[in-house]
């Protein structure tokens, strides 16, 4: 790439999200987070499910993989490990990441592979057309809550904490600046990072909405006091606080799967040869024989 990448080098196809939906932040925030580390799209891929979230592989200039529902992440990590030379980075919703996707999402976590989650989080399943999902508040009212969710809501960064990710942080699409900021440290950190992003869908989800989410979240990026290198901060933080806690919780470097797995003095697995010789093969088959 020889000329300096720019944001509308990125766009692709335009975006169908309802008029003010929070996943145009989220796009936006991604952009720019990938044009000031000056990544070359021809590295980046970008993996997702399927939801109104998902769709955001159909809007970015990159490799993408539209995969199944719930999926993103082992095919994330398989293509990580077959090219840990490409930016990798998973975009999905909180149906997709933290119901379906649940089991994936707390093996990636404790297994510390080098790649990114970026969860668009509406509390609702926007594209099914307005379900409860696993993060929508006690008493949300849907077509499948008819008299209120009565499930405690799951909180994906108290689960990222428990299960051992390296970054954790939440944004609010309300605010682009720091979204963005916070995807570029997640994409820069070594090892498996989570952005949770509280992006409002305006259509299905009218408890959650941007006003409420000004009057409900506080960042902790402006607490000087605020630890994001001590666990137990974080979890105080996540779980005691009155108000939705955004910004970096928690940052710890640690090795990743890939480094440890992979011998990189080999190149990426993908470019390398793996045909065999007649003699080689037969000698496999007499291997592994009853
Ligand atoms: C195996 C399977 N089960 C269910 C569905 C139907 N489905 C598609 S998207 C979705 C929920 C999406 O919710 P979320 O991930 O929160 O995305 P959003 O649309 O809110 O951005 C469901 C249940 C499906 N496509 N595949
Ligand atoms: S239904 Fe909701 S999540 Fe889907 S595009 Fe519309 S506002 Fe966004
Ligand atoms: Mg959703």
């Amino acid at each position: 790439m020889s000329e300096k990448l720019t944001i509308s080098d990125l766009d692709w196809h335009k975006p169908t999200w309802c008029p003010g939906c929070g996943d145009y932040a989220l796009l936006a925030a991604v952009k720019q987070a990938i044009v000031r580390l000056e990544l070359d799209p021809k590295n980046i891929v970008i993996v997702s499910g399927i939801g109104c979230s998902s769709k955001l592989t159909d809007y970015f200039k990159s490799y993408g993989f539209h995969t199944l529902h719930g999926r993103p992440l082992p095919v994330a990590q398989a293509i990580k490990l077959a090219n840990p030379d490409l930016t990798v980075i998973v975009t999905t919703g909180d149906g997709d990441g933290y119901a379906i996707g649940m089991g994936h999402f707390i093996h990636a976590a404790r297994r510390n592979i080098d790649i990114t989650m970026l969860v668009m989080n509406n509390q609702v399943y926007g594209l099914t057309k307005g379900q409860y999902s696993p993060t929508a508040s006690i008493d949300f009212v849907s077509g499948t809550t008819p008299q209120g969710s009565k499930d405690q809501p799951i909180d994906g960064v108290a689960l990222a904490l428990a299960s051992g990710a390296g970054f954790i942080a939440r944004s609010f699409s309300g605010n682009i600046r720091h979204t963005s900021q916070l995807i570029e440290e997640a994409i820069k950190h070594k090892g498996f990072a989570l952005v949770d992003d509280l992006s409002p869908c305006v259509t299905f989800n009218k408890l959650n909405t941007y006003t409420w989410f000004k009057q409900n979240i506080e960042n902790v990026d402006e607490d000087k006091s605020y630890n994001a290198e001590s666990v137990i901060s974080a979890f105080n933080r996540a779980k005691e606080s009155k108000k939705i806690p955004i910004g970096l919780l928690y940052k710890e470097e640690k090795p990743t799967y890939d480094d440890q797995v992979l011998d990189k003095s080999r190149g990426p697995l993908v470019f390398e040869d793996l045909s065999l010789e007649q003699s080689e093969f037969e000698k496999l088959i007499e291997k592994f024989k009853y």
